[in-house]
């Protein structure tokens, strides 16, 4: 059985395999957004279900985009070893398999935001590729295979390094221009924080949470940001535009509206950008102009509403994180930044145009898939010492955590040990109502297992609500608990 069947599967697998490193190479060389393989993968992404979406990174983390390339890679490696197999009887199959393979990875080129006509060539001459290879080594007599496959497998080799060193130069190029910046110092500087601060209250890394399945490579010399839409007058920028401009510096906690009670995706850097009112009004922005839709270089869509644009807070489009120009992962060159919103509210990376627009006439990517339209922080806390099902010894213990209402600001936090009343924790210092607040609370601990839980108060007086929500569609809410075992 193998041996009838475990050839022709793996010149199926390997012409295929010629296929996709040469549309790889064809389209590293040209257009990066044409790449089937991240085509494919941002379809897939686009248009899984949202429920889904939340489990994947729910479970997997950081790993949902390996997880879904490496699933991706094992539909492919099946496809192709079964298009392989039953091309031996059958021709039909191998033009079919090729041209199946092709189609697909041109519709999900073409279905990508910024897709251009161009995007569908790289996979269809994959295709060709693959199909011819196909044909061509199926009508081998089975002696001369063995040379037929070292000839398949070397040039996989080939054009997959070739494409692979052409990434890297790109890659190397950003990050060289990115280290050659110069950012000029603020005009508006950050407060400087409060001796009392404990650590992590700012850490020198934050969560990623994104759609790219590649991170975006974007050149700063070409790069520019076009504001348009109902205004008077558009404006064009350059990075150095920007830079012209008298830059703020805060420190700013971002937080993703898929975080759960007591997740990790959220944190507080220390935020360069351009404040965002005044180029809006230089645009001499309509009135009946309710959203402003930022969109990336890789076709993202987040919608802010104007009015929080407006209302005095340090909305900004940021060019540094914490002394450095942006990471790349964080959305360099530049990225909007809104404090007091969700991340997919306000907060685009890699944006390269903000367009003033209304709600009702368009619908942002998240909206789209049914997440809520406006996204305004709410008020949560969260626990972050003991660890859940740590062993505490008994005696004093510090329970500690952070409290975040960005925007509204955290008046009070309060810890509850098993059902007894609750206790007002001490509060940390803060810099402005838009970070989280470190909290702690000193507790008498005694021996046996305890559940602990936090809640807090936002600056307007309302304390936050127990009840249990899931992220989808506008954020988690109910307190964080966790259990603790006191020796
Ligand atoms: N271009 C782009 N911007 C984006 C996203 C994205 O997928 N693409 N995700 C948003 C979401 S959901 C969040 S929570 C924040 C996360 O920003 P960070 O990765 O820098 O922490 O970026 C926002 N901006
Ligand atoms: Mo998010």
């Amino acid at each position: 059985m193998l041996r009838r069947t475990g050839k022709p599967a793996l010149s199926g697998v390997l012409c295929a395999a010629l296929g996709v490193t040469a549309a790889e190479l064809l389209a590293a060389a040209t257009r990066p957004a044409a790449a089937p393989l991240v085509a494919v993968g941002g379809a897939v992404i686009d248009a899984t279900p949202t429920p889904v979406k939340e489990f994947a990174v729910r479970t997997l983390g950081t790993y949902d985009k390996p997880a879904l390339l490496g699933g991706i890679g094992l539909v492919l490696l099946v496809f192709t070893a079964a298009v392989g197999v039953l091309s031996v009887r059958r021709r039909w199959v191998a033009i079919a398999g090729a041209a199946l393979f092709g189609l697909v990875g041109a519709a999900a080129a073409l279905s990508r935001p910024t897709a251009t006509l161009f995007d569908a060539v790289p996979s269809l001459l994959g295709a060709a590729i693959a199909g011819t290879a196909l044909l061509w080594t199926r009508s081998r007599p089975a002696t001369t295979n063995r040379r037929a496959f070292l000839m398949l497998a070397g040039s996989v080799a080939l054009l997959g390094v070739a494409g692979e060193t052409i990434k890297r130069v790109r890659g190397g190029a950003i990050a060289r221009s990115r280290e050659a910046i110069k950012l000029p110092a603020a005009a508006d500087p950050a407060k400087p924080l409060p001796s009392s601060v404990a650590p992590g209250f700012t850490s020198a890394k934050l969560y990623r949470v994104d759609t790219a399945l590649t991170l975006p490579k974007v050149d700063v010399a070409t790069w520019s940001l076009r504001i348009h839409g109902m205004v008077d007058k558009e404006l064009e920028l350059s990075f150095a535009d920007l830079l012209d401009r008298p830059l703020r510096e805060r420190d700013i906690t971002l937080n993703c509206v898929s975080n759960e009670v007591g997740g990790p995706y959220i944190g507080t850097v220390r935020w360069l950008g351009v404040p965002l009112a005044p180029l809006l009004a230089e645009t001499g922005l309509d009135p009946k102009a309710d959203q402003l839709v930022a969109r990336s270089v890789e076709g993202m869509t987040i919608g802010t509403p104007v009015a929080t644009l407006l209302d005095g807070r340090d909305a900004m489009l940021c060019v540094g994180m914490n002394g450095e120009p942006l990471p790349v992962e964080h959305g360099f060159p530049v990225r909007m930044l809104t404090p007091g919103l969700y991340g997919y509210a306000g907060s685009c990376k890699w944006v390269t145009e903000l367009e003033l627009t209304t709600f009702a006439d368009f619908d942002a990517y998240w909206v789209r898939r049914g997440w809520a339209a406006r996204g305004p922080v709410k008020t949560a806390s969260r626990i972050d010492k003991p660890r859940p099902f740590a062993t505490v010894q008994a005696g004093n213990a510090t329970v500690a955590g952070v409290a975040w209402a960005q925007g509204r600001g955290i008046r009070t936090v309060e810890v509850r040990v098993d059902d007894r009343d609750w206790q007002k924790a001490e509060l940390l210092p803060v810099p402005s109502s838009d970070t989280w607040v470190q909290w702690r609370y000193e507790w008498k601990a005694t021996p046996g297992p305890h559940t602990l839980a936090v809640r807090a108060t936002d600056g307007t007086g309302e304390v936050q609500t127990e009840e249990r929500a899931t992220p989808f569609p506008d954020g988690a809410t109910g307190w964080h608990t966790i259990t603790t075992t006191v020796d």
